[in-house]
């Protein structure tokens, strides 16, 4: 079962996707998600100008092999936009295997250790009564995790309240000028308890409360932070600070019993290692189409198992539906599962990519089709042309670069 062809396929339906698709000799396509957000084109070059021509003629089964070949093999090593494609290459390669041997993914990986994946959904608004008539909304829908986002006081704008009742938190902008935003920690520090606090009171403790912090605070901030929302019994503040400075978990952690989540920006075990060997953190975000595929981010996840440490997979909508199927497939099978994100997608990717999840009763179910479970329409993904887009940028009130 040879590699025959390797085609990137570049679509932008409600958002834009880079998706790898694999051909075997004997007639077998896989998929795979290269999707890196606000910077796609890097990857798509990645892919077409100096992966895809090493894969013709590569035997498709030999995953690991052609795993560390791309690895090893550039030299370069890690980094998103590398392990972004790598990812994309070894998720279309467990796609093939699971089509071949007509198996879903997650049989292939031991097989499922759970009869669903929890999942959270993305409750927010501007003011806190939105907040809570969408939280309101999410339990009645089902959801046993919610995470919470509001407009902080006094801002203009705030990461995570979306502007056109889709779910949806991508700010469309200029792709050469991002949107700017202002920031203000102390503004969000005296407004998250109080958030928090009126969505307990309102809706009780019987479901799990999340929230993204998105990298924002000092350590200190953090640490405060986590202090302040015990009462609520957060099941994770999330991307507390930016965790390139790793360290800094062990004054967050010294302070407060807050669960901590991190990982989302990660892309190698290597960036994951001390928080996971110190138990520094809780649960490990990364996905799997910024870490490597399912085969890294397995290990990564095994190694999170040897300390204690929970799974919660980034699963913005910016990651594709064909992301969101390869991360179901692994929850289902690691016994530290803990949470798996779920933003869901806009309408028009569904003409595109035909997948097999379901959501019941607070879990995600990802079918039984062999593979990843997911099909893509071309036709329709040639609908949809690629728009250039970028993230915003934060400023603090002075005018100084911050952490979006
Ligand atoms: O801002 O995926 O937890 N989810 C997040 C996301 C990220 C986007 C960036 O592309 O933090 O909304
Ligand atoms: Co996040």
């Amino acid at each position: 079962m040879r590699i025959d062809s390797a085609e990137v396929i570049v679509t932008s339906p409600g958002r834009n996707y880079v998706t790898l698709k694999l051909t075997t000799d004997t007639g077998v396509t896989g998929l795979g998600d290269a999707t890196l957000n606000g910077r796609e084109l890097a990857v798509v070059s990645y892919l077409r100008d100096h992966v895809c021509p090493q894969l013709i003629g590569k035997d498709a089964s030999r995953i690991t092999d052609i795993w560390e070949y791309l690895y090893k093999g550039a030299y370069w090593r890690r980094g998103p936009v590398t392990m972004t494609a790598i990812a994309g290459v070894d998720c279309a390669l467990w796609d093939i295997l699971g089509k071949a041997t007509g198996r879903p993914v997650h049989e292939l990986l031991g097989g499922a250790v759970r009869d669903g994946v929890l999942v959270y959904g993305h409750a927010n608004g501007q003011t806190i009564d939105d907040v809570l008539a969408d939280v309101g909304r999410y339990l009645e829908a089902g959801y046993r995790a919610i995470r919470v986002q509001a407009s902080v006081p006094g801002l203009d704008s705030t990461y995570g309240i979306h502007h056109d009742g889709t779910g949806h938190t991508y700010e469309p902008a200029d792709a050469r000028y991002p949107t700017e935003n202002v920031w203000d920690s102390a503004a969000y520090l005296r407004f998250a308890p109080e958030l928090m606090a009126a969505v307990r009171a309102e809706h009780g403790y019987d479901f799990h409360l999340l929230h993204d912090v998105h990298h924002r605070l000092t350590p200190r901030e953090a640490a405060r932070l986590g202090k302040s929302l015990e009462p609520f019994d957060m099941f994770w503040i999330e991307d507390a600070t930016p965790a390139e400075d790793q360290t800094a978990f062990e004054l967050i952690r010294a302070h407060t019993v807050t669960p901590l989540a991190v990982g989302e920006v990660f892309n190698s075990i290597w960036d994951c290692r001390h928080l996971i060997s110190n138990r520094l953190v809780d649960y490990i975000r990364c996905s799997v189409s910024h870490t490597g595929g399912i085969t890294h981010l397995r290990k990564i996840f095994d190694l999170a198992a040897l300390y204690g440490v929970r799974t919660g997979s980034h699963g913005a909508g910016d990651l594709s539906p064909v992301s969101f199927a390869a991360a179901l497939q692994l929850d289902l099978a690691v016994p530290n599962f803990g949470i798996q994100e779920y933003m869901g997608h806009l309408s028009p990717a569904e003409e595109v990519f035909k997948t097999a999840y379901r959501f019941e009763d607070g879990y995600m179910k990802p079918g039984d089709r062999p593979g990843l479970g997911v099909e893509i329409d071309e036709e329709a993904a040639a609908r949809y042309a690629y728009e250039p887009k970028s993230l915003p940028v934060n400023r603090l009130r002075d005018g100084t670069i911050h952490d979006w």
